[in-house]
């Protein structure tokens, strides 16, 4: 049957149209096998510029005879490919990135001489990598997992690395116990799994063993770890830092990253369905609002404070696993980043960006956390690793953009030709006066703190308390929160075979809270165990609104996908309001049909799909609604993949449109009898309007599942 395109709609979605735009340019017209002269791509060149004859044949002698050695167009080729591969991060392994600008609100010269904060409205070139922590470069998006929120700023005084997570606490106070972490959390040495996750013996054996890392587990419990999207997750420097000002005064610094467009996570059956669905899901997701002009944005905090606010906290302020609540000391917004780039190259960008803790400009310094001071060796040693050369700071993403001047020199894959007779200083050759250069005050000048006490292997007694603010974060979640927690330490304690772990792990939380460590022992089966002795008595905390998601949950779709099922028979009117409704409110929409060549409209036409449904599941979009005519709804309820596309939907508890004859699907999808006030008529322009108002709302959280 000839098909024709709609003319009313075809309601692609805008990042794959952009994204498609930018396939284009590089695709070009030619089909040809071999290089052909007087085609327009320019001839093949080996890495050393020579022409070459002949791209997809090597050279030998005779026809079928043996490949000669003396083919070094062949050899380089090969010899090339061979070396492509760069060791993987230890850690932060999977990754993805983009570059952006960073625009300060207001000087902020009476707390900082960086020149990054100098004067409002002042831009400074940024890049950004987000990452999983444990799984390996090829592993998938959704995994739970801490994410990696690490920010290159240009500054005209050198690179600044703000090395964060989304996450403002961190597994162990010292930095001494990191690699014990990150083996504990890896696949085990023996049999070389489970990869990216950290439901296995030994992360918990070493979790339970180190009971300061408990408050991170509720962290990595929550929804916080799995996000809908890395634009919809916070980020923060996690350690107190300092800021210095022109006089070398010192005030105590936290950075957080809050995105405009909200928090919101998926639900953990979602995200092992979207792993499987799209393990890039995430990657996709920053591409693809990149390059449809959708620009990610974040805005930077930070929570300022002096020593007397320190010395009376009741935690130690240099203790990575304790933040600082906001009710006490509140963020104070400084300016905005926007991500409105992509790279060119991923090696070249994201696989090769160095970033390193001790990177920071003049006017930003450290402080004596002993966990930021462990990760100022690391960095630096791991990059000569993973780049193979003292010369990585010379590669485009990260050079920094203000001149460098200094007499380090040769090295493997030296790029700069370093002019000059002096190749060391003081010297008489170089810059218009002799001797020793020094910018003094002006360059970075360390806090000059004191330093007393004997040279000891110590934790310090203030570290002690490792339950107070794990109980803050617990009492802090919405009903539905804690849920999610409780049944992640179910399932994550679950895939643990040594019973001993299980025990050890619930007798620690007995110290967060009660009902927490009861209802995870029921979810296990198992007795409840004693508590552990807790190292420090524990202080009472307030709720902190801050903590949780669906507390701080903004209305709005913008930024959020609508997949719409189309089945036979629907009305391209139907179709194309949603589509224009959710554009309107800043979504996307994206088509989904039984096969991807479309479905055939009320009118005749065919309504190209984006995808066929089953390779389109609903845990790829934030809402869904099915759109078919009279005769289309017994074709979808006939089709196992559109079957589940409602089943999960609804058990997901998103919000899900309907129009036209939809009951064979709804009964075949399980959900007769089921469907509540989140499952909304979309047929007439009144219930569209509604549905797409309806989509900046939560989720129907309290959708009944029960059969
Ligand atoms: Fe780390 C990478 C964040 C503690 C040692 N770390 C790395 C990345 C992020 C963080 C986001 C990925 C950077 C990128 O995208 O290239 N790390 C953190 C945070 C920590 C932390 C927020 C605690 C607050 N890290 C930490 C410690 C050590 C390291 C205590 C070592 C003592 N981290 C590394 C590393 C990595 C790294 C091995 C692996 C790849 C890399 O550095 O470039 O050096």
């Amino acid at each position: 049957m000839a098909t024709k395109k709609t003319t009313t709609a075809k309601p692609r979605a805008k990042a794959t149209t952009a994204s498609a735009a930018k396939d284009r340019e590089h695709l070009g017209t030619g089909g040809e096998l071999h290089q052909l002269a007087g085609v327009d791509s320019p001839a093949l060149t080996t890495a050393h510029g020579h022409p070459v004859e002949d791209d997809n044949n090597s050279l030998r002698a005779g026809d079928r005879g043996p490949t000669l050695l003396s083919d070094h167009v062949l050899r380089e080729k090969i010899f090339h490919f061979d070396h492509e591969r760069i060791p993987e991060r230890v850690v932060h392994a999977r990754g993805y990135g983009a570059h952006g600008v960073f625009e300060n609100y207001e000087s902020l010269s009476d707390l900082t001489r960086a020149s990054v904060f100098a004067t409002a409205g002042k831009k400074t070139e940024t890049f950004v990598r987000f990452s999983t922590v444990a799984g390996n470069l090829g592993s998938f998006d959704l995994a739970r997992d801490v994410r990696g929120f690490a920010t290159k700023f240009y500054t005209d005084e050198g690179n600044w690395d703000l090395v964060g997570n989304n996450i403002p606490v961190f597994f162990i106070q010292d930095a001494v116990k990191f690699p014990d972490l990150v083996h504990s959390v890896k696949e085990e040495p023996d049999r070389g799994f489970p990869q990216a996750q950290s439901a296995h013996d030994t992360f918990w054996d070493f979790a339970s063993l180190m009971p300061e890392s408990t408050h991170m587990t509720l962290w990595q419990m929550s929804d916080r770890a799995i996000p809908r999207s890395f634009r919809m997750m916070q980020g923060f420097g996690v350690h107190t830092f300092r800021f210095l000002d022109a006089a070398g005064a010192s005030t105590f610094v936290k950075f957080h990253w809050t995105p405009v467009l909200g928090m919101q996570s998926v639900v953990w059956n979602e995200a092992v369905k979207i792993n499987g669905a799209d393990p890039d899901f995430h990657r996709r997701d920053l591409f693809d609002a990149i390059t449809a002009g959708d620009f990610p944005q974040w805005e930077l905090g930070v929570q300022v404070f002096d020593d007397a606010f320190a010395d009376e906290f009741d935690f130690d302020v240099l203790d990575a696993t304790k933040i600082i609540p906001e009710e006490l000391v509140p963020v104070r917004p400084v300016g905005m980043m926007t991500l409105n780039r992509v790279v060119d190259n991923v090696f070249a960008e994201i696989e090769q960006v160095a970033f390193m803790t001790q990177n920071v400009p003049p006017g930003i310094d450290f402080s004596n956390d002993p966990l930021l001071q462990g990760r100022n060796f690391s960095y630096l040693d791991t990059q000569l690793k993973r780049l193979g050369s003292t010369n990585f700071s010379q590669l485009p993403v990260n050079a920094p953009r203000c001149p460098v001047a200094h007499f380090q020199r040769d090295g493997h894959m030296q790029t700069s030709t370093q002019p000059g007779r002096a190749a060391y200083e003081p010297n008489s050759f170089t810059g218009a006066d002799r001797g020793p250069r020094e910018v003094g005050p002006e360059g970075h000048v360390p806090f000059p703190a004191p330093v007393e006490g004997v040279t000891r292997r110590v934790r310090s007694e203030s570290f002690a308390d490792h339950y107070s603010q794990a109980r803050q974060f617990w009492i802090s979640q919405t009903d539905v929160e804690q849920d999610h927690i409780v049944d992640a330490y179910v399932f994550e304690l679950g895939k643990c075979d040594v019973l001993a772990i299980r025990q050890r792990m619930v007798a620690n939380l007995r110290n967060v809270d009660e009902t927490l460590a009861t209802r995870i022992a029921d979810g296990l089966r198992m007795r409840l165990p004693d508590p552990s002795p807790a190292a420090a008595p524990l202080v009472e905390t307030e709720p902190s609104a801050a903590l949780s998601i669906l507390a701080n949950a903004k209305e709005t779709f913008e930024g959020r996908k609508l997949g719409v099922l189309v089945g036979d028979g629907a009305t391209a009117a139907a179709v194309s309001r949603l589509t224009k409704g959710v554009e309107k409110a800043g979504g996307t929409v994206d088509v989904i049909a039984v096969a991807v060549g479309g479905a055939t409209l009320s009118d005749g036409s065919t309504l190209e799909a984006d995808h066929a449904v089953a390779g389109a599941p609903s845990v790829l979009f934030d809402a869904v609604a099915v759109v078919t005519g009279p005769d289309g709804g017994s074709a979808l309820a006939d089709e196992p993949a559109a079957r589940d596309f409602l089943t999960d939907a609804f058990t997901h508890f998103k919000v899900i449109g309907l129009a036209g004859d939809t009951d064979a699907l709804v009964a075949a999808a399980g959900l007769d009898g089921k469907l509540d006030d989140a499952c909304l008529p979309v047929g007439t322009a009144a219930e569209g309007k509604a549905f797409v108002a309806r989509l900046a709302g939560p989720r129907k959280w309290d959708r009944s599942l029960t059969a």
